[in-house]
Parts: structure tokens; C-alpha cells; sequence
């Protein structure tokens, strides 16, 4: 059992992982959760949300291996076992993925897409303008393993970034800016916010009219990060004054979407289902069989969740 890692409600995604960790990790026991089996023994766990019981059955247990980047559901989980290291999900494919999404909706917006598109629906050549990248800023919050990434990429094209974060950061050609105190001036000239926060006690909420009412008038909100930063209804009445322009939304209070949904039909508000990036079995299967090597050697794991500050 000592290598054993059991795939625990990992949906659709247990087949591939299950596969991956055959193909790249064949040292690893991968056991898939199934009613009713026997999981008393295994000592490595691999999974997004915990089903009910499934720690107090995991008696053996020595790590804990989030399948996401986001372990805020696990954090909430009472029955999460205490003394057992939480490792958060960082792999060069989730990366890369989020990256794409970053530049992908960050262009979308600096182009102003929806005006080309309402052009085009009344069959009319309308000129259509907008500065270059070096005249445009782009503030992320949250330079973490995905915001830095994120903002680097962007650097390369040429915007004029600026990040936000709880701890001083010095990143090349990206404005840093830190703590509840600096916020208001990194808001100030974010013409497109991208949010790539962890949800925390602190973080919940932080998308709402105070903040929106700080940024440039017209400016595009782009949340990659979790529903829970973002208050719906403080959105929706930012967009209906103009304070905001436009927004891309990955991710919801409420997953899926349901159908009756306002943002659903909102002009300007661009819905993607929590797809900004996904974990890649292969990296995933890879890093986690490494840490795993390592652990058993005695070494330090990475990446291991701060309980205290939820992220
Ligand atoms: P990290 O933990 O690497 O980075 C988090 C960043 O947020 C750090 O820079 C941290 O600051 C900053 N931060 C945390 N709390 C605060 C605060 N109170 N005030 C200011 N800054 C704060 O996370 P990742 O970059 O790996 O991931 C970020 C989030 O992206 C995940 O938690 C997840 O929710 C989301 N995600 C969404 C996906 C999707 O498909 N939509 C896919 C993957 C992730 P400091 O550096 O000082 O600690
Ligand atoms: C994550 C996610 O947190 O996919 O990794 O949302």
C-alpha cells in the first residue's frame, strides 16, 4: 500500500488521470473510489470535493492532493483531517491554460470585440479604433503561480500590467502594488481587471460596487478565480451605469449557470463554463508521482496549503 493513491470524486476526469498516472507513473497504485471499498490502508488521496465519510474512512492517510489550484471547498470540509498536508494543485498545463485565457479575453476586451460584432449584425463598415498595448493597463489580481504567468504573458504583448497581491512582489515591468492599503491605487488605472485570487475569508466579496466605483468608467472585469469573489448583483448594476463595460465571467456562485440566470442574457457579459484552464492528467499524474517520491524520501512537499491564510 505504500505507494497507493486513490482517484476520490474526480467525475469524468478519473478515466484520464487513471490512465496518465499508468502511462507516466507506473510506480504509483492508482485505485479508483468505488461504494463500499476498503480505503482504510491507502496512504495518498487524489481529489476535487470529498465525499461524506471519506476522511474518517481514510485512516492511513498522509497526504491529501487537491486536483485544483483552488482548494477552498476541501478547506470547508470540517471532516478534512487536520494534521494531513493539503497539496494544491500546480502543474504547467493548468498554467499554460490560464495563461491562453488570460491573453485570449484580455485582447477580446482591449479590442473591444462587441463592437465589431454589433457592426457587423447591421451589415456596416464602422471604423473602429483602439489604443495600442503600451497605452493600455491591465491590472491582475493575485500574482500567484497564475497571475504571474498571466502577467508576464501579457508584458510580452506589450500592456502596461500592473498586479496586485498580499505580500511585495517584484516582477519585470509589472507595477506591484500590495495589501488592503494599495488597492485603490492599483485600481485606479486598471482599464481591464483580471481577478486570479484564491477565495479566502478576505476574498469573498471582493468584486462589488466599492471596488467597481475605483476603476476607470468603462473598465472590463474578467474573473477566472471563483464565483464566490464576485457579488452578482453589484455587477450587474455597475454594467447597467456604464462603470463597467464589459465582463467575462468563468466562474459562478452558482455551477453550472442555471438556465434562468440574468448574466445569461446581459449585453456585454461574456459567460465561459469554468473551463479558463484545466488540470492536464499528464502533468498532474507527474508532479503528484514526484511528490510522492519525494515525501516518501524525506523530503519537503510544494505547494502545501497555508491553513491559516486559506490559500
Ligand atoms: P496562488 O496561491 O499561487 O496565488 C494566489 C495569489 O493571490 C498570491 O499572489 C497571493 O498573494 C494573492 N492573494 C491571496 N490573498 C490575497 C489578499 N487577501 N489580498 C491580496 N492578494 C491576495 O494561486 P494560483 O495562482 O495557483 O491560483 C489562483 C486561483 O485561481 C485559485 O485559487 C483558483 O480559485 C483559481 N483557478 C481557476 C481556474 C479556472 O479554470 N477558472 C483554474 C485554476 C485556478 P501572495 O503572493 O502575497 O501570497
Ligand atoms: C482549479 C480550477 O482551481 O480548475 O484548478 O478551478
Amino acid at each position: 500500500m505504500s505507494r497507493t493513491l486513490l482517484l476520490a470524486s474526480a467525475g469524468e476526469r478519473a478515466d484520464s488521470l487513471a490512465k496518465a498516472f499508468a502511462e507516466v507513473a507506473p510506480e504509483i497504485d492508482i485505485r479508483t473510489n468505488a461504494p463500499g471499498m476498503d480505503v482504510s490502508q491507502i496512504p495518498y488521496c487524489l481529489v476535487w470535493r470529498a465525499a461524506p465519510g471519506l476522511w474518517l474512512a481514510m485512516k492511513s492517510l498522509k497526504v491529501i492532493f487537491g486536483l485544483g489550484a483552488g482548494i477552498e471547498r476541501l478547506l470547508a470540509d470540517p471532516s478534512l483531517p487536520q494534521g494531513v498536508p493539503l497539496v494544491r494543485m500546480v502543474e504547467p498545463g493548468l498554467t499554460r491554460g490560464m495563461v491562453e485565457y488570460v491573453l485570449w479575453q484580455s485582447l477580446f476586451h482591449h479590442r473591444k470585440v462587441w463592437e465589431l460584432e454589433a457592426a457587423q449584425s447591421c451589415a456596416t463598415w464602422r471604423p473602429h479604433t483602439y489604443p495600442a498595448p503600451w497605452d493600455r493597463t491591465i491590472g491582475i489580481m493575485g500574482l500567484g503561480e497564475l497571475g504571474t504567468a498571466a502577467a508576464a504573458k501579457l508584458v510580452e504583448f506589450g500592456f502596461k500590467v500592473r498586479g496586485w497581491s498580499r505580500s511585495p512582489k517584484s516582477l519585470p515591468k509589472v507595477e506591484s502594488f500590495h495589501g488592503a492599503d494599495q488597492l485603490p491605487a492599483f485600481l485606479a488605472a486598471s482599464e481591464i481587471l483580471v481577478c486570479l485570487l484564491p477565495l479566502t475569508p478576505e476574498t469573498r466579496g471582493i468584486l462589488n460596487t466599492s471596488l467597481f466605483a475605483q476603476l476607470p468608467r468603462g473598465a472590463s472585469v474578467i474573473n477566472a478565480a471563483r464565483g464566490g469573489h464576485l457579488v452578482e448583483a453589484d455587477l450587474s448594476a455597475a454594467m447597467a451605469s456604464g462603470q463597467i463595460a464589459a465582463a467575462t465571467l468563468d466562474v459562478f456562485e452558482t455551477e453550472p449557470l442555471p438556465a434562468d440566470h440574468p448574466f445569461w442574457s446581459t449585453e456585454r457579459l461574456y459567460v465561459t463554463p469554468h473551463n479558463a484552464s484545466i488540470t492536464d492528467p499528464h502533468s498532474a499524474a507527474w508532479r503528484i508521482s514526484r511528490q510522492i517520491v519525494k515525501f516518501e524520501a524525506g523530503e519537503e512537499l510544494e505547494n502545501v496549503v497555508d491553513r491559516q491564510r486559506g490559500y
